[in-house]
């Protein structure tokens, strides 16, 4: 991409609406728009890392089984009178109505409405145990939406549900997210620590928060030390009882946010040198909630004898636009962003030190083409500025690796190659510089 034809509207002052390092970086590296309180629109590179989040997100959830589907955002609120949860909502809840006086609602989360599709496509136990998820746009009006996208009135969220014969059946459902969510986080470079939270207004008793700790966070948590360096499981499939290992593994230690949090438990359970308390970003939450909604909405299957059972259920969220703002909070400088390879909204940052050279132009167009041709993402810095204006937006926005070519390097046939992360630099010809990117972002190509 040439940065010369892209719509890249970077901002060299701190905008003072925001109050924290991620929402003051997506504005200035030209990433989101406010459009209104907690309503964004996302720019071209704004929207380039929340695709590779949502694909890293999909390709877990496809791993572990679930099914994408996509639900409207628009729902009728019949369907939530028939749950319950119309009135019990709130004020969270944004209610519309359509020209024919019926009462609608924008999405802030989907459990009737996949029940509702799930009752009406499944007669029996055969066909269970199912999980489906969508990655879709939700509304809350949140009283306080703050901090950019990480608290958002309108959010983007991928949200899973199972459908099980018998409790234990939905814990192996329950189980399967929680490895994937591990999974999910880790290809994103976050260390997400599973603690147990309030259930709210999804209700049931069994729920996980995913919290990635960041000083900026709006929960407090409290955990053990040792949470923070576990290893996750191997890739490949695991068997029910390796999947309960591994959340044996990471639940048998200390881990609670404010709300379920207890001073004696964590003192007691938590020797006094690994006793972790600092502030979360809640990135992801599960819950199992077996009938709260099926009992109402009649979700029910037949059983091998003939007999009706309620299907046992649970969901799980992911929020995909609050992990944008929650990877920044991790991964950032003085300077700007530093992008995981993986979220990156491109590989490679190209500065031509002096466009309009033809040697300079020739050797630039050369590698991107090379590199374009082993799937690696370049945003080509072909506009006639000063090098330091080139400098400083590359290294806002934050892309892992640079290349920097100028008449200089060039009359001894070198580029200088800059690791984003580290700050180190590497003088290397244009075959060794391909050959050294190919092989630093192989993972993720
Ligand atoms: N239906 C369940 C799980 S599918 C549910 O709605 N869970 S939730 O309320 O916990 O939301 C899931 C995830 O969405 C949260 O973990 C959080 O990462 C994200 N999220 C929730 N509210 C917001 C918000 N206002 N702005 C941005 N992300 C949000």
């Amino acid at each position: 991409m040439r940065l010369s034809t892209y719509f890249l509207p970077v901002m060299r002052d701190t905008p003072k609406e925001a109050e924290i390092v991620s929402h003051q970086l997506m504005l200035r590296a030209g990433m989101i728009r406010q459009s209104s309180a907690g309503i964004y629109s996302w720019l071209p590179l704004g929207l380039r890392v929340l695709k590779k989040i949502e694909q890293i997100v999909r390709e877990e959830q496809n791993r572990a089984g679930a099914h994408e589907v996509l639900m409207p955002t628009i729902q009728s609120a019949d369907l939530w009178r028939e749950s319950g949860r119309y009135d019990d909502y709130g004020a969270e809840m944004l209610r519309i109505t359509d020209r024919h006086d019926r009462d609608m609602l924008y999405g802030p989360t989907n459990e009737e409405q996949i029940t509702q599709i799930f009752r009406d496509g499944v007669k029996s136990y055969k066909e269970l145990p199912r999980n489906l998820y969508h990655i879709q746009w939700k509304f809350r009006d949140e009283v306080r939406p703050r901090f950019g996208v990480m608290r958002g009135r309108e959010f983007l969220m991928k949200d899973a549900y199972s459908f099980d014969i018998s409790a234990e059946a939905g814990t192996v459902s329950y189980n399967k997210m929680f490895v994937a969510y591990l999974r999910t986080f880790k290809r994103m470079g976050l260390t997400a620590i599973p603690m147990i939270a309030e259930t709210g207004p999804i209700g049931g008793n069994l729920s996980h928060e995913f919290l990635v700790l960041a000083k900026t966070g709006e929960s407090q948590v409290y955990c053990h030390a040792d949470l923070l360096a576990e290893a996750l499981p191997d890739e490949g499939d695991l068997t029910d009882s390796e999947l309960q290992g591994v959340v044996d593994r990471w639940t048998e230690r200390y881990a609670a946010t404010e709300d379920k949090y207890d001073q004696a438990e964590f003192e007691a359970a938590v020797p006094e040198d690994k006793r972790v308390s600092a502030r979360g970003i809640e990135v992801g939450h599960i819950f199992f909630f077996g009938t709260k909604y099926s009992e109402p909405l009649g979700c029910k299957v037949q059983g091998p004898n003939g007999e009706m059972i309620t299907i046992q259920s649970g969901s799980y969220g992911v929020g995909v636009s609050r992990l944008a703002g929650g990877i920044i909070e991790a991964f950032h400088d003085d300077d700007g962003i530093i992008w995981p390879a993986s979220v990156a909204p491109f590989h490679v940052g190209l500065i031509n030190l002096k466009a309009g050279d033809a040697d300079c132009d020739a050797a630039c167009e050369m590698l991107d083409r090379e590199l374009a041709a082993a799937g690696i993402d370049v945003l080509y810095d072909d506009r006639d500025e000063r090098a330091g204006a080139k400098f400083s937006t590359m290294d806002l926005i934050g892309l892992p690796w640079q290349v920097i070519v100028g008449p200089k390097g060039l009359k001894s046939g070198e580029f200088e190659v800059k690791n984003r992360a580290t700050g180190e630099r590497l003088s290397l010809s244009p075959q060794a510089t391909a050959a050294h990117l190919k092989s630093a972002l192989a993972d993720v190509l």
